[in-house]
């Protein structure tokens, strides 16, 4: 079928009974034991969440349905014409139906965001009216916060719609917030940057990625096809990371798909979160400013030293789960090998790879010295002009409605329960403890 919704509407009885058999099966049996270091250190390391769209391999990386990126990027439909990149609209079908969509499905998605996408009035004028001096991170929440006001979910909720059919409600906000976020994203943009110019329509014959280009005033084809690349390699990341898991969280107390959202952005905006790569460029630049765009390896060495003598991390490099270099900066270092391998700033960048690891290392406490999704974005960006930072983590957000918009609607059509982990008082744990 080409329509997401009627392939949905197919899995979903046969998804509820999988899931049900499980719990009847296994419900009992344990998945390990909690240690006080888990409660005390992040939940790290525990097995306490169930999400199918993506799972991290602490060494091989991301994958998507069970398809690491790497096959995900090379399978993936090219839908537009000229274009070496699969749509992160492909992405989408492949993350919420668990198969790699065939070219008409692809297009299919684009075709039906570009008619679902035209942002209220109301929110366009909120944007309007925003100081500047709100983060544009703060902007994409508020935006996607009002557009509740839209939400199909809380209007059937209020019209007492059975239980069994929340999902079909979720689906159509999920969808046209998945429509409307390059719009809201470059209206931020052109605000922030551009004194508010540039087209807020949709051209129907543009995918999601060209469109949101073109809206923020970008027409170079290559730089086109790294949105296209970036925004399928941030979409998804399991459900426990920082805005995933604010996502489910709010999600689970039926708030709308639009609250929750927003709730995950507010994550995502956090430096130890989406914001490295704002980070990574702040301090890339600043350690030009000191020993120029061309230091020796010593300089260098000496120069990220001083960084972690501060106190401070070095932003794009570790990683709570992974082992290894992030296939998601591989990926993006094979886009710039391919496209700008002269850039001075993405030579940098290949050689802080060689060197920051082994300074890691020696530090004997960090889990993963290896570099993060974050590590690269940044250069690839300003090489093809778009240069302001503070607007970065906007573009991982637009990414990453698509992954936790798709694990929204499953945890509604398999009506995962309101979460409410208990807790407990330190003195309480203190004397539990005791006695063990
Ligand atoms: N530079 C310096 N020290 C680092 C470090 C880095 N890049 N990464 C980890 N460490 C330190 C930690 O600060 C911690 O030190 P402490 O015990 O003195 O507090 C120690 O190593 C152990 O931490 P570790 O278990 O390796 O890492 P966590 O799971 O606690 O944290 C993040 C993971 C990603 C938060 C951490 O590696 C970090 O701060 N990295 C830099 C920021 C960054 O790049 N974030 C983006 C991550 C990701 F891609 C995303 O979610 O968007």
């Amino acid at each position: 079928g080409a329509n997401l919704k009627e392939v949905l509407a197919k899995q979903v009885p046969q998804e509820r009974e999988k899931m049900m058999g499980l719990k009847c099966l296994h419900g009992d049996k344990k998945l390990g034991d909690i240690k006080l270091s888990n409660v005390m250190g992040g939940m790290r390391g525990l097995m306490l969440l169930m999400c199918d769209t993506s799972y991290v391999d602490p060494n091989k990386g991301i994958f998507y349905r069970g398809m690491t990126l790497k096959d995900v990027v090379k399978d993936l439909p090219r839908v537009q014409e000229g274009s070496k990149e699969g749509t992160p609209e492909g992405a989408f079908w492949l993350l919420t139906t668990g198969k790699m969509p065939n070219k008409g499905q692809a297009e299919g998605l684009t075709k039906e965001w570009n008619k679902r996408g035209n942002v209220p009035r109301y929110c366009q004028r909120l944007l309007d009216s925003m100081d500047q001096r709100i983060h544009p991170m703060a902007q994409l929440c508020a935006a996607s916060s009002c557009l509740d006001a839209e939400s199909k979910f809380v209007k059937a909720y209020r019209k007492g719609v059975k239980r069994a059919k929340y999902w079909e409600y979720i689906y159509e906000d999920a969808m046209d917030l998945c429509a409307m976020m390059p719009p809201v994203a470059a209206i931020i943009y052109c605000n922030a940057f551009k004194d508010g110019a540039g087209s807020r329509e949709l051209n129907p014959k543009e995918d999601w990625s060209g469109n949101f280009c073109r809206m923020c005033g970008y027409k170079d084809k290559n730089f086109i096809d790294l949105m296209r690349l970036y925004f399928v390699l941030h979409a998804d990341h399991e459900s426990g990371n920082v805005s995933a898991h604010a996502t489910q969280l709010v999600g689970s107390a039926l708030s709308s798909p639009y609250l929750s959202f927003s709730a995950g952005m507010a994550g995502l905006a956090g430096p130890l979160h989406g914001l490295a790569n704002q980070e990574v460029l702040i301090w890339l630049q600043e350690m030009i400013k000191e020993i120029g765009d061309d230091p020796k390896d010593d300089e260098i060495i000496t120069y990220v030293n001083e960084t972690l003598k501060g106190g401070k991390v070095v932003p794009g490099y570790g990683h709570a789960v992974l082992r290894q270099t992030d296939p998601r900066f591989e990926l993006q270092n094979d886009f710039a090998m391919k496209n700008c391998k002269d850039d001075k700033n993405v030579k940098l960048v290949t050689r802080l790879w060689k060197l920051i690891p082994e300074i890691l290392k020696k530090l004997g406490k960090v889990a993963n010295p290896y570099p993060n999704v974050d590590a690269h974005s940044g250069v690839l960006l300003q090489h093809y002009g778009l240069k302001e930072m503070q607007y970065y983590t906007v573009l991982f957000g637009v990414s990453r409605v698509l992954g936790v918009m798709a694990q929204t609607i499953w945890a509604r059509a398999l009506g995962a329960p309101i979460e409410r982990p208990k807790s407990f008082t330190s003195d309480f744990l203190c004397k539990f403890l005791q006695d063990k």
